[in-house]
């Protein structure tokens, strides 16, 4: 069989042609027409075992459509829905570099990618804390790990030593201030895997990879419809889903915004964030998690800062990239929005304070 998307699609039992939609970093995305359906091709250089991701994401959505149908809720709207191929499988796979899935199309919903309000924040946070919730009694030990170590801040921070060591694009000594700011943060960069082996903060199931573009929010009210982007779903610490969504839901300005002036970590939109996250989690969490809900925002955006540095440093083969110089782009405006958390975190910690009350 010739690969092209008529014939992918016809793996699924679907007549149609697709073009390419979304802005994910990761996974090649298609909007299918009429009826809409999303198909991807799965990143293999990052997700190397898609059958064990595939499982995870069988199981997942399948225990969260029971929930959902329980709760008078429509499975087909609030969780991902898997389309087998014509073989009765849950993905495609044409050869080791092209494998594909498809997912109903969730209708009716926009994604958030740079504006967004407080009422979109707090939004978020009561979907991505419904989520989690959700998953409380999901049986952990039978998910796969698809990413190993994901959000083991201490190895990306050796992962950055090593990329700076090879420097494979020759780009290190160009990028030293941006470096020096990296190496010097990572004295606490261990705080949060740090509490997990010492057991005061406990593993959950948890989403991983929680930016407000991995969420849908229904076009007319404005509610938080569909976590979608279960890739990564792992046991972790919710700390993780928490500084996430805020790395990029509280910033001032998009991922990749050039001009620094313009990003900073709106304090707004942390309020409103934490408020819909804790209405629905407030009382599953332990103190220490409270606690460092704040930190987490830093942690979360400093990491990912650093892997955008590492890959630049890399040559630029982790992350999609539209522009030259882009990885680098985003490590500075996430360092940028990092050293804003640190001079605020007294503040954040405060308003942590008034709303867990
Ligand atoms: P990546 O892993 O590359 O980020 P995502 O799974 O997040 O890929 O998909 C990219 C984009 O496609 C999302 O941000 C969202 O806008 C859109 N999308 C993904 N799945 C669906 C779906 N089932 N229904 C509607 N839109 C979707
Ligand atoms: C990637 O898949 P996507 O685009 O939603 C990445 C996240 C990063 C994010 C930065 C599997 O998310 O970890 O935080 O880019 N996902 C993976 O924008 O690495
Ligand atoms: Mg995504």
């Amino acid at each position: 069989m010739e690969l092209n998307i008529k014939n992918i699609l016809r793996q699924f039992a679907v007549e149609s042609s697709a073009e390419p939609y979304g802005n994910g970093h990761i996974n090649d995305t298609y909007c299918v027409e009429s009826p809409r359906y999303i198909l991807q091709r799965i990143n293999t250089g990052i997700f190397k075992n898609p059958d064990e991701l595939m499982e995870n994401i069988e199981n997942v959505t399948a225990f969260l459509g029971k929930k959902i149908t329980a709760g008078g809720g429509d499975p087909k709207r609030e969780t991902l829905t898997v389309i087998k191929t014509v073989d009765g499988k849950n993905y495609y796979r044409y050869d080791d570099d092209n494998v594909f899935r498809m997912y109903l199309f969730v209708e009716n919903t926009k994604s958030i990618e740079n504006s967004k309000t407080p009422e979109d924040l707090y939004e978020a946070g009561v979907g991505f804390g419904h989520f989690q919730k959700m998953l409380a009694d999901y049986p952990a030990e039978t998910l796969h790990e698809s990413i190993k170590d994901f959000h083991h801040t201490p190895k990306r921070v050796e992962a950055l030593r090593e990329a700076i060591r090879q420097d494979k694009a020759g780009r290190a000594a160009s990028v030293k201030a941006e470096i020096d700011f990296a190496l010097e943060q990572a004295v606490w960069a261990d705080t949060v895997i740090k509490g997990i082996e010492a057991g005061q903060i406990p593993l959950r199931v948890t989403h991983n990879d929680t930016k407000i573009n991995n969420i849908l929010f229904d076009q007319e009210s404005g509610k938080a419809v569909c976590v979608i982007d279960l890739d990564t779903v792992m046991p972790g610490s919710m700390l993780y889903d928490f500084g996430d969504a805020l790395r990029m839901g509280g910033s001032t300005a998009a991922e990749d915004e050039t001009d620094l002036d313009k990003v900073w970590f709106d304090e707004t939109a942390f309020e409103a964030f934490a408020k819909g996250y804790l209405s629905e989690m407030k009382d599953a969490l332990t103190e220490t998690e409270i606690e460092l809900l704040p930190f987490s925002v830093k942690l979360l955006t400093y990491e990912c800062g650093i892997r955008f540095l590492t890959d630049y440093l890399n040559g630029d083969t982790y992350f999609k990239i539209h522009r030259e110089h882009h990885n680098l782009d985003r490590a500075r405006n996430q360092f940028k929005l990092v050293a804003d958390i640190a001079e605020k975190e007294n503040k954040l910690c405060e308003i942590i304070r008034k709303t867990v009350g």
